[in-house]
């Protein structure tokens, strides 16, 4: 499994200056600087070190006396002309003081000839949509940038007529929209070996979910005159060099679930995430979501290809491989606060996370402070959608002691998210994939939060 996700993994520790406490604390000890100077050098120390944007304190360095000159003194965007609409032609971009809000690459994985995963920073992000240009990327043979009018998309095995169709001929059939997660089986890896890596970005940032829009498969296949009667799986190929191929159920095709997409977010895929087509298949791992798709064949049997019979396999505390374990279970994390943040102080602050289950909706939140000994129902944030990420907030009002903060969802099957205990209990330490248990952010006194395990 030489360089599959995480399994390869050395973990390192991670870069002495992964906190920009120092760069942070400094600023606010300059407690005459104005605001403006502040958000400015407060900003330039988290893009300076790879840091994960601070969370603010109440009571942060507004002076007290003298009147605070941001309001004092009219800023040149009150009083000034501002730019004219952006350059003919042009395609938008986030405000420059958000460039700390970036993909990363693991500091404890090993790269081979090149990067082939990296994260999205959900410590950073707002409701359930990842931005196209943050969702993560798992490539196991480079990505590409594909001509949509050279890629063809063929149907063959038990089927009547086999089938090829061009981009045109997909982009002119019905189509529908649908918000989904797409989490990588290794998502969570590295702590599987208590290997305690930063950040919500390393733990958990194999996680994305967007708007994808395409046809729904058994569109196609019906169109090609598929078997439907004896068509029990369907071989799903992707145009890259890594042969990536996966067996997908027919259950979950002939329910209209799975998606041969081509839009992400309102526009055309990314190609980091499978321009111009790729297989969109809700609540399945993500290796599944067959990228750069040009085939699907329907068969009788699973395929027991590479990438279920040898990789994306569970080795159990018994020596036994667990393979075909499509279903990312229910699951949880608190993005803030969590580890690689700052608290400045005690006070209120507000506990947010994303919760998500490959069975359907999420159906309740709890949240922990004191390591799971109690727990408070968190509030569901609109819309719960089933196989979407869903976002969860709860107030909290810190007291200065160190806390630890956990979040364990419920689904509507009834599903509990496990406590590590648990899961160790029936799966051992040795597997790689499909960890989902309660995460624990150790909020230390001095504010510093950090990843630990409770055993
Ligand atoms: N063709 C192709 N499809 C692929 C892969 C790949 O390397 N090639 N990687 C798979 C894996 S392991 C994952 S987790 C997801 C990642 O999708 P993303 O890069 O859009 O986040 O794509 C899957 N589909
Ligand atoms: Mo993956």
């Amino acid at each position: 499994m030489k360089q599959d996700d995480l399994s390869s993994g050395r973990i390192i520790k991670a870069p002495e200056n992964f906190l920009s406490r120092d760069g942070i604390k400094t600023v606010f000890a300059e407690g005459k600087k104005g605001r403006r100077d502040f958000i400015r050098s407060a900003f330039a120390a988290a893009a300076a070190s790879v840091a994960a944007p601070v969370v603010m304190a109440q009571g942060n360095p507004v002076p007290t006396e003298g009147g605070d000159p941001n309001i004092l003194n009219l800023p040149e965007h009150a009083t000034g002309l501002g730019q004219g609409v952006s350059p003919e032609g042009s395609y938008g971009k986030p405000s420059k003081f958000e460039t700390n809000v970036l993909r990363r690459q693991s500091p404890g994985l090993t790269q081979t000839t090149q990067a082939s995963v990296s994260f999205a920073p959900l410590q950073s992000l707002f409701g359930i949509v990842t931005p196209s240009g943050l969702h993560f990327e798992r490539h196991h043979q480079g990505w590409w940038d594909i001509d949509p009018s050279k890629h063809r998309f063929m149907i063959n095995g038990m089927v009547k007529t086999p089938k090829v169709f061009t981009m045109d001929e997909i982009m002119r059939l019905p189509s529908v929209s649908r918000f989904h997660f797409i989490e990588c089986g290794a998502n969570t890896a590295a702590e599987w070996g208590n290997v305690a890596v930063p950040t919500a970005q390393y733990t958990h940032g194999m996680l994305s979910c967007s708007e994808f829009t395409g046809v729904p498969l058994i569109t196609l296949l019906e169109m090609a005159g598929a078997d439907l009667k004896n068509g029990k799986f369907v071989l799903a190929e992707g145009g890259d060099g890594s042969s990536m191929t996966r067996t997908i159920p027919m259950s979950l095709i002939t329910s209209g679930e799975v998606i041969v997409a081509y839009g992400q977010n309102g526009e055309m895929l990314r190609p980091e995430n499978g321009y111009p087509l790729r297989l969109v298949v809700p609540g399945v791992q993500g290796v599944s979501w067959v990228k750069y798709l040009r085939r699907v064949e329907l068969g009788d049997k699973p395929y027991a290809t590479k990438d279920e019979a040898v990789h994306y396999i569970d080795l159990q505390p018994d020596g036994m491989q667990r393979q075909y374990t499509n279903i990312q279970e229910c699951k949880s994390v608190v993005t803030t606060p969590s580890g690689g943040q700052v608290l400045l102080d005690k006070g209120f602050y507000n506990i947010t996370g994303l919760a998500w289950s490959g069975r359907g909706k999420v159906k309740k939140v709890d949240v922990s402070v004191d390591g799971g000994r109690n727990w408070r129902q968190a509030r569901l944030e609109t819309p719960i959608l089933s196989k979407a990420l869903t976002r969860f907030n709860i107030d909290w009002i810190w007291d200065g002691k160190p806390a630890i903060i956990q979040s364990r969802a419920t689904d509507d099957t009834g599903y509990v998210q496990p406590t590590y205990k648990l899961l160790r209990a029936v799966r051992g330490t040795r597997s790689i994939y499909h960890n989902n248990a309660i995460q624990s952010w150790l909020v230390q006194e001095n504010g510093e939060v950090k990843n630990v395990q409770l055993s």
